[in-house]
């Protein structure tokens, strides 16, 4: 007994076995191997933190409790520098020791931070400052990330700023608590006990935000009720904003356009009617006398059912500036999107991805300076694969702002491991030319041509699961989407590198297996969905969006459906966006537009999104198209055997309750990528009429797919 009991104590210490549940994400600030605490422990034996306030609190708590996890030895409060190895955190403003030491902080910025290792009356310190309180929070989370990743931390000489202005998450919730298109549990805003009851996780997920610099949270689902702007609801998120606001993270509502008659009894909501604008000013007053720091307003307009402007004759920009006039007298921002693909009252015949360009591009110019314009990262809506939205590269008269998802609707939802900060990446160096070679979407957002306001939003995939996102990897997302807003140009491979080794430690062989799972995880997912840029094939019948569905067509719009996105027939696959079809193409500034318009000049991997291919094609790999297609799809389900591979090669260096849940979430990942590969070519064969190669034939007949009810795998 007694030595099994021992051995279970060590295997708690080795830390080996000791089970994870995600909770804590990757600010874990577990014990650092000895050698390394070793390194950071002289430099870190006292915390000198000048007056308080919440934020300089946060910032000294976290200093607090990350060194005394990852070292096994709290920092001694001090008033002042009187021995070696001091933190020292403040602005100029809070600290007269910080004021003393007439630091350079241009570069910090309004948000950014210095950190800097000094010597301070005769001794050795690191200076954790900033102009502003926030930026020193920021720049506390900076210093632990060095030592949760097993960088130095001596002889530091670090200057780091955000470069876009608003980095909000955009969460799809309800005020009955359900998520829309979120795959981790219920939503963490519990309106009904608010504002009386805050529930601790409002703060935590206000720290974990600003771990990665997130500064913004619009509470509540685009596809909005007005219910939200009552004064109860508004009582409510008052409530969060206090819970958020030590940590920097302002609150966002979606207002909803029709709500002057709505909630305010108004006839109208006509954007330009007086008492509409009257009864939209003193709700925005009344929102900041509750919430002084509120950021603005998320606006979804006369699209997908919501109502806008264009009910009552007016435009999109009238309806942006409604709301941009009346937040700026309060420095509030209008964040407007142009995820809008028809016009009310129009019948539907043009091409889906062409609309937003269409739609929105005539009003570049016309919006006010505090409205951003808010583009999803491709002209369709969150597909694994879609060349930049052209939008970005024809507003140069407007605030830019780039919509990203981090919850995974149409890329593996709360299952696959897919990394998305893969797609940030590869968006965000896209060149759109609109400015000669090199303006790519990530300068036109962090807006280097002249844009006075720049952000962006990233569809949360936050919920109220233990472990927040529904699975650790998809903690991954959330990360990458915060990184990649406090600096566009991030690489997702070092970002991917810095969440491994906060989640998972420092071990090589951890670090490499991991990064080289989120690096393949996201070309293997294009591969197994969206083979050479096929498109939407993943729209079903009951708009579940997870699965192979390439068969269905729908009665109520022809672009809700996977046929029109596909459009196999026996001369060929995808969709003709040159000059002999919708012309698409030409949304493009040059040279895109040419290359894209010829079949032999655009990339590979974009070559069904804007061509009708033909079956016999000859692929640069020497393959036909119908053969490429089948290489493709299996190639993307080895790639998730190679990913599964690399994971069951850590079981013992992760703890038992992640290694097994990862495990089991990319058995399931498996049997989506074989039903992917297998359901659509057996649809596809049946234009193709070639025979299948490389010994490869589906599983099932046709008609076996073709009957599972939406959402449901076949057993593998
Ligand atoms: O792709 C669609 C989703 C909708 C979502 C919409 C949007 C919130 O299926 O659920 O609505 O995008 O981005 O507005």
């Amino acid at each position: 007994m007694g030595r099994v009991f021992l051995a279970a104590i060590f295997v708690v210490f080795a830390g080996r076995a000791m089970a994870e549940d995600g909770h804590e994400v990757w600010l874990r600030y577990h014990a650092l191997p000895t050698a390394q605490a070793a390194q950071y422990l002289p430099l870190t034996t006292t915390l000198v933190a000048g007056r308080p306030s919440p934020t300089l609190d946060a910032a000294a708590k976290e200093l607090r409790q990350g060194i005394a996890g990852l070292l096994r030895r709290a920092p001694a409060a001090r008033e002042r520098v009187s021995s070696g190895g001091a933190v020292v955190i403040g602005t100029p403003a809070s600290s007269p020791l910080i004021a003393g030491l007439h630091l350079d902080l241009t570069g910090a910025g309004k948000e950014g931070f210095v950190l800097r290792s000094l010597s301070i009356d005769g001794h050795k310190a690191t200076v954790i400052a900033a102009n502003s309180e926030i930026g020193v929070l920021y720049g506390a989370f900076a210093f632990l990330r060095r030592m949760q990743t097993g960088q130095t931390i001596d002889g530091l000489a670090v200057t780091d700023a955000p470069r876009l202005m608003v980095r909000a998450l955009d969460h799809w919730d309800n005020l009955d608590g359900s998520i829309e298109r979120g795959y981790a549990g219920a939503s963490l805003w519990r309106w009904q006990t608010l504002p009386a009851y805050r529930d601790p996780r409002y703060r935590e997920y206000a720290r974990i935000d600003a771990s990665i610099g997130i500064n913004g949270a619009v509470l509540n689902n685009v596809n909005t009720s007005a219910n939200s702007l009552t004064a109860g609801y508004i009582e409510k998120t008052a409530a969060l904003a206090e819970e958020f606001r030590p940590y920097g993270v302002h609150v966002w509502l979606t207002p909803r356009f029709t709500a002057p008659q709505e909630i305010g009894g108004l006839k109208t909501s006509d954007p330009l009617d007086p008492q509409v604008r009257a009864w939209w000013k003193a709700k925005v007053e009344e929102i900041y006398k509750a919430i002084p720091d509120f950021g603005g307003f998320l606006v979804k307009a006369n699209s997908e059912g919501q109502p806008g402007p264009q009910d009552y004759g007016r435009s999109h920009s009238d309806g942006a500036n409604m709301y941009a006039d009346l937040l700026a007298p309060h420095g509030g921002i209008v964040m407007y999107r142009a995820f809008v693909y028809d016009d009310p009252g129009k019948d539907w015949h043009l091409d889906r991805v062409a609309e937003a360009y269409r739609i929105i591009k005539p009003f570049d110019g016309q919006f006010r300076a505090n409205v951003l314009v808010q583009e999803k990262e491709g002209p369709l809506d969150f597909q694994p694969r879609e060349p930049f939205a052209p939008l970005f590269g024809a507003m140069p008269k407007s605030n830019m702002a780039v919509e990203f998802p981090v919850t995974k609707e149409y890329t593996g939802q709360g299952v696959d491991l897919t990394y998305t900060g893969f797609m940030y990446e590869q968006i965000y160096k896209s060149d759109t030319y609109a400015h000669g070679p090199g303006s790519t979407v990530a300068k036109i957002v962090m807006g280097d041509y002249g844009q006075t306001l720049t952000g962006s939003a990233g569809v949360a995939n936050v919920g109220n699961d233990r472990n927040w996102t529904g699975s650790i990897f998809n903690q991954a997302n959330w990360y990458a989407y915060g990184r990649f807003a406090w600096n566009p140009q991030s690489s997702a491979r070092a970002v991917g590198e810095e969440w491994a080794r906060q989640t998972f430690g420092n071990d090589p062989k951890v670090v490499s297996s991991v990064v080289g799972m989120l690096m393949a995880s996201w070309p293997a997912m294009m591969d197994y969905q969206a083979p050479i840029s096929l498109t939407f094939q993943e729209l079903d019948s009951a708009n579940t969006h997870y699965g192979p569905w390439p068969w269905l067509d729908s009665p109520r719009r022809s672009d809700w459906a996977d046929v029109y996105f596909n459009r196999a027939d026996t001369t060929g696959l995808g969709v003709d966006r040159s000059h002999t079809g919708y012309n698409t193409a030409a949304q493009y500034n040059s040279p895109l537009k040419e290359q894209f318009d010829d079949i032999r000049t655009t990339p590979e991997e974009f070559l069904l999104w804007f061509h009708h291919v033909p079956w016999d094609w000859r692929m640069k790999s020497g393959r036909t198209m119908w053969e490429e297609l089948q290489f493709t799809y299996s190639r993307g389900v080895k790639g998730v055997e190679a990913i599964q591979k690399d994971w069951n090669g850590l079981e013992g260096k992760i703890d038992g309750e992640r290694f097994t849940a990862v495990k089991q979430y990319l058995v399931m990942q498996h049997r989506d990528a074989v039903w992917f590969r297998d359901a659509s070519l057996a649809y596809f064969q049946t234009f193709a009429k070639r025979p299948f190669t490389g010994g490869y034939k589906p599983k099932y007949p046709l008609e076996y797919y073709r009957k599972l009810p939406p959402n449901t795998a076949p057993p593998e």
